[in-house]
């Protein structure tokens, strides 16, 4: 009975402590036509990330968390990459990268991203909290900071900025 008890004291705790994010990605330009949601999910290795976009020309297109929430102005007023730690930009699984520089998503040949992988170095809390942050897609795929010139340690240049929303609570 107490073993019970306490499992589902445990439950309770666990679903509580579970932490989720969405966003709605668009182009408030209304230019691009690319749009789709992803959804960030804490887990225990990492920030989940998983969603679907849509209306891109097919291959590799940047795919990161700018520093603010502000796409009012368009996509251009989510500033540069969340970079809290001051480091130049690279790619998800390197060490100097961007907290917000999660590489690249890749569209088929109907123009259809499908995302789903683990990145731990964002949070949805603390100092690498993204929430109220913007994701941004690109044009043009992340060079992950290896095209040997300084935008590429900036931007990685990924080019102009195709769709973007503000990560919200879920
Ligand atoms: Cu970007
Ligand atoms: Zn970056």
């Amino acid at each position: 009975m107490l073993n019970i008890v306490v499992g589902v004291a445990l439950l309770a705790i666990a679903y509580a402590e579970q932490q989720a994010a969405v966003v709605y990605l668009f182009d408030p330009s209304g230019k691009s036509g690319v749009s789709g949601n992803v959804k960030f999910i804490k887990e225990e290795k990492g920030v989940h990330i998983e969603g679907e976009i849509h209306g891109l020309t097919p291959g590799k297109h940047g795919f990161h968390i700018h520093n603010l929430g502000n796409i009012g102005p368009g996509c251009t007023g989510a500033g540069p990459h969340f970079n809290p730690l001051n480091k130049t930009h690279g790619g998800p699984t390197d060490q100097n990268r961007h907290v917000g520089d999660l590489g690249n998503i890749v569209a088929d040949a109907s123009g259809v991203a499908k995302i789903n992988f683990i990145d731990n170095v964002i949070d949805l809390e603390g100092s690498h909290c993204i929430l109220g942050r913007a994701v941004v897609v690109h044009e043009k795929e992340d060079d992950l900071g290896k095209g040997g010139n300084d935008e590429s340690l900036k931007t990685g240049n990924a080019g102009g900025r195709l769709a973007c929303g503000v990560i919200g609570i879920l």
